[in-house]
């Protein structure tokens, strides 16, 4: 391990829970909750953890989700806990041989009725369509899987507010595409949005950047009437790439106007040109937002030989974009997101762990990994990046797109 800067001094917060990726969006489905498990075991193989606050994640309630959230689209997904663990305790009882319900199920049964009765839910619910698509399918445990990555992402806020931490992570959250009271691209709650407006009851200027291959469209939408949150995406964009938005001139309305910058770009984005393109715009960004923070959704799609994504980024390309985040010297929240192709998202998310912490960490896979073999043939942590891709974004037009941001940017009052 190497000590990459000299500001070690940096508290990290990194949050955690080993039920999040037991979770399945189904057996074809290419969101794989497993991926967070196998980061976590490379950065306790790596002995990162040894040098940071590791926090257990708890569940989000309901009554911070519904700060954001729709009340009936809450109470909607509810039914997918709730059913999960009746089948759990039903399950439990018969095995012991019970036939009472666990004192701290119930009173969180008791909780949800006693919410929804308060928020006026209406019960027959058929305008919510989780489920309908393929993308966004109901599952054992759906709504504790959202609970959870929610709960992270609002405990990372808290770290950072609380000072107990300079840097917070949640590799299970990054759920950028939830919009207030819809599912969508595998993301039902949006912990970002969640984090965010945690940061905002104290700061003045938030900073959002979003490297996952997809525009962070849910996170832009929450946002896109103020000028207290900056969101900034970069994306592959054309050719019907999901989710169709994160034009270069979606830039907010009133006075929000200016303060949604985005970043779309054709597939084969390389390592050279994509860091280029990523500093010529956060450091302009940074000079004039002067955020009081930067929440960062790191998905590991826009990394070579992802199943989803057609960048061609290395793992040190992308986490290069983090590191240059982190040099800003103010807080930061980093958060997961996309990436399919699991084995290189746990190395990313690893190392980018390492990054937090100041400290390259090995080439070599720890071999006592449980998962050692998703990390053959090589058995190493850079994995060799796609060779002839062409990059489709020529140089001249990457240029107009700075110049045009920088234009945007140049609205923005001082
Ligand atoms: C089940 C089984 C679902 C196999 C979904 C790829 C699948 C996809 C599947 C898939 C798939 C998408 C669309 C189509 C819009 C729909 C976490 C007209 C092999 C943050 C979400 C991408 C990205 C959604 C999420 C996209 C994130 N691509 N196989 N689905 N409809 N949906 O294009 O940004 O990474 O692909
Ligand atoms: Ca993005
Ligand atoms: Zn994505």
């Amino acid at each position: 391990m190497i000590q990459t800067d000299s500001d070690s001094s940096k508290r990290v917060a990194y949050f955690y829970n080993r039920f999040i990726g037991k979770f399945q969006y189904g057996k074809e489905h290419p969101m794989k909750p497993k991926r967070i498990i196998m980061a976590h075991n490379l950065i306790v193989n790596y002995g990162l953890f040894r040098q940071m606050d590791v926090y257990l994640i708890r569940e989000a309630q309901l009554q911070e989700i519904g700060k954001f959230h729709d009340p009936d689209y809450i109470i909607y997904l509810s039914q997918f806990m709730s059913q999960n663990k009746i089948n759990f305790v039903k399950e439990y009882c018969s095995a012991n041989n019970e036939s009472v319900i666990p004192e701290n199920l119930l009173e969180e049964f008791k909780l949800i009725i006693k919410w929804s009765q308060q928020q006026k839910v209406k019960t027959e619910n058929s305008e919510f369509k989780v489920g309908d698509s393929p993308d966004n399918p109901t599952f054992s445990g759906l709504f504790s899987y959202c609970q959870l990555s929610s709960g992270a992402s609002i405990d990372c806020a808290h770290s950072i507010l609380t000072g107990q931490a300079d840097i917070a992570i949640n590799w299970s959250g990054g759920l950028h595409h939830a919009k207030k009271k819809e599912a969508s691209g595998f993301c039902y709650i949006n912990d970002i949005v969640l984090c965010i407006l945690e940061l905002l009851r104290v700061y003045v200027r938030v900073l959002y950047v979003d490297i996952d291959c997809h525009h962070g469209d849910g996170v832009e939408e929450a946002f896109y009437l103020t000028n207290r949150v900056m969101t900034l995406s970069f994306h592959q964009y054309g050719d019907d790439f999901y989710p169709g938005t994160g034009q270069l001139n979606s830039v907010g309305v009133g006075v929000g106007r200016y303060y949604s910058v985005n970043v779309p770009m054709k597939p084969g984005m390389s390592d050279q040109p994509y860091i280029e393109m990523f500093k010529k715009i956060t450091s302009r960004v940074m000079q004039v937002y002067r955020p009081d923070c930067i929440v960062m959704q790191c998905g590991a799609d826009s990394l070579s030989l992802d199943k989803l994504g057609g960048f061609n980024l290395s793992i040190k390309g992308h986490g290069a974009c983090v590191e240059y985040m982190k040099s800003f010297g103010i807080p930061m929240i980093l958060l997961g997101g996309g990436g399919y192709t699991i084995q290189n998202v746990s190395r990313c998310w690893a190392y980018e762990t390492g990054i937090a912490l100041g400290q390259q960490i090995d080439q070599a896979i720890p071999s006592n990994d449980i998962y050692y073999d998703y990390y053959s043939p090589d058995y190493l942590l850079h994995f060799p990046i796609k060779q002839n891709v062409e990059n489709r974004n020529k140089t001249e037009d990457l240029n107009k797109i700075v110049a045009t941001v920088y234009d945007y940017l140049s609205h923005i009052e001082n």
